[in-house]
């Protein structure tokens, strides 16, 4: 008897020990499995649609401060969102950034550390397992529409890194026209006869039909045909990258605005190296831009509210790099925004060029929330995929974190201390002249590396949170700080290189 009823304690234990294991390993997870199965309800991972605009700078957003640029369906979004203060694109420049986003990786690994004129033998390397691959694998159906980027050559499009619907990618960094047919003219931008900059596949349409408006038809059709399983949508639009054009009525729309205001135009900043930041938002053109960028961003959540998706579908929303602000020209009046209050624009690593705005949203899932946690491009990988329910890969998003636990409301010291680093070792139109720069908690480091600055002012440390415009150098005010920082820039740079130079890459 005394044997039989410990044989039955051990199997109620062994019972007990196995509804545990079920409920730690099924009942308490947040994470949802893909059941291959059309709308299996809670079963089913979520749709991931992200917003990737490009030069979209921190500043331009209602959510974010703009007064002269309305963005209500964007402001929206935010508010739905969990929305970031301190979010960074891994790089000043627009493919670095996008290599970043792909691969999980600081740019610098995959030979990208510059935006790849045309033509161009650098590319994304094929052997990198890219986000949309990783989806791809875990069953999603995966899409790309807009600017890519990351190569010029047909194999080296995204439907060869893991996208199975590619729409209107181009080989440039840039749209010929926003206006139909999308292409620029003239032979002189037609290097090696190839038509670079291009738009494909909307070659149905006509004269005034522009490209935010032709983009988002073709997504909307991606969205419907998969409704019923989950899907992933990377939007990279062109917008609002150069050339600075809009439709006339929206354009009207803000000169009256600007004539209403009564605003007399500001003088420009003096920056570094004697470039010209912008000090106003006050370009009509560029305000119309994001106007409709902002329509179009509602058309696709409309659709998705209308398919009855919304709360299965997560919204990501960043940018590559900060907005134009600056321009290197002495006579320039500065590029189409400003970025005040933060310093300078695209192309520099004080933090106009860097911190753009990021929001990720998903109803019932996430609770909408401002953070002051920082992030940078390269975590988006492991963040969806955590957000998705698909097992990490640590070793191919070797620089970016899951935010999960920051988008949940956990803000721990580790991910809030996370040394955050860039490396952009050229020149740019904006005035930029080589600079690294590393930021932990409030303090932000800048090392200039252009052979000509001298030694005693090739640093220049900021308090953050005391300065968000980085106007005063405490370098050698702090100088300890400095030379600690200034360490864990060289450490994060040397672990960071490439085994490979990307000529031995042999693709
Ligand atoms: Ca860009």
């Amino acid at each position: 008897m005394v044997v039989m009823s410990m044989k039955i304690k051990l199997l109620r234990l062994i019972a007990a020990v196995q509804i545990l294991l079920v409920l730690v390993c099924f009942g308490f997870q947040t994470r949802k499995v893909i059941s291959g199965e059309p709308n299996a309800g809670v079963d089913r991972a979520p749709n991931i649609v992200m917003f990737f605009i490009d030069d979209l700078g921190y500043a331009d957003l209602g959510c974010y401060g703009s007064t002269f640029h309305e963005t209500p369906v964007i402001d929206q979004l935010a508010r739905q969102s969990v929305r970031f203060n301190d979010f960074y694109s891994a790089n000043p420049v627009c493919s670095p950034t996008r290599a970043a986003l792909m691969t999980g990786k600081a740019p610098q690994r995959l030979g990208i550390t510059q935006w790849l004129n045309q033509p161009n033998e650098l590319h994304l390397p094929l052997e990198e397992v890219t986000i949309g691959e990783a989806l791809s694998e875990a069953g999603y159906q995966t899409g790309y529409i807009g600017k890519w980027h990351l190569g010029d050559k047909d194999m080296h499009m995204p439907q060869f890194q893991g996208f199975d619907w590619v729409r209107c990618v181009n080989r440039g960094g840039s749209p010929g026209s926003y206006f139909y047919p999308y292409k620029r003219s003239g032979n002189k931008n037609k290097p090696n006869g190839i038509r670079f900059w291009d738009i494909p596949d909307l070659a149905e349409g006509k004269k005034g039909d522009y490209l935010n408006d032709a983009m988002t038809d073709q997504a909307l059709s991606f969205i419907k045909e998969n409704r019923d399983r989950p899907f992933f949508l990377c939007f990279a639009h062109y917008a609002v990258h150069t050339p600075i054009q809009a439709p006339d009525a929206l354009v009207d729309k803000y000169k009256t605005k600007l004539k209403k205001s009564g605003e007399q135009p500001k003088d420009v900043i003096a920056e570094r190296n004697g470039a010209r930041t912008r000090s106003a938002q006050n370009n009509p053109t560029y305000a119309a831009m994001l106007e409709n960028l902002d329509t179009n961003v509602g058309r696709v959540l409309q659709e998705i509210e209308d398919l009855e998706l919304r709360e299965n579908t997560v919204i990501v929303f960043t940018s590559d790099n900060g907005g134009l602000s600056t321009l290197a020209s002495r006579r320039s009046t500065g590029g189409p925004t400003c970025c005040l209050p933060l310093r300078a624009g695209k192309g520099w690593t004080y933090e106009g060029g860097i911190r753009i705005p990021t929001m990720v949203s998903w109803p019932g899932h996430l609770k909408p929330a401002e953070t002051s946690v920082p992030g940078i491009t390269m975590d988006l990988y492991p963040t969806i995929l955590d957000l998705a329910g698909v097992a990490l890969k640590p070793k191919q998003h070797l620089d970016g974190v899951s935010l999960v636990p920051a988008l949940q409301g956990n803000t721990g010291v580790e991910l809030i201390n996370r040394p955050l680093a860039w490396t952009y070792p050229h020149d740019h139109g904006s005035g930029h002249s080589p600079s690294n720069a590393i930021r932990m908690g409030k303090w932000k480091l800048i090392k200039l590396t252009d052979e000509n600055t001298k030694s005693k002012d090739r640093f220049e440390l900021y308090d953050l949170q005391a300065d968000i415009g980085e106007s005063t150098n405490l370098a050698i005010k702090h100088h300890d700080k400095t030379h600690q920082m200034a360490k864990r820039l060289s450490e994060w740079l040397e672990s960071t290189q490439p085994k490979k130079s990307p000529k031995d890459r042999g693709n």
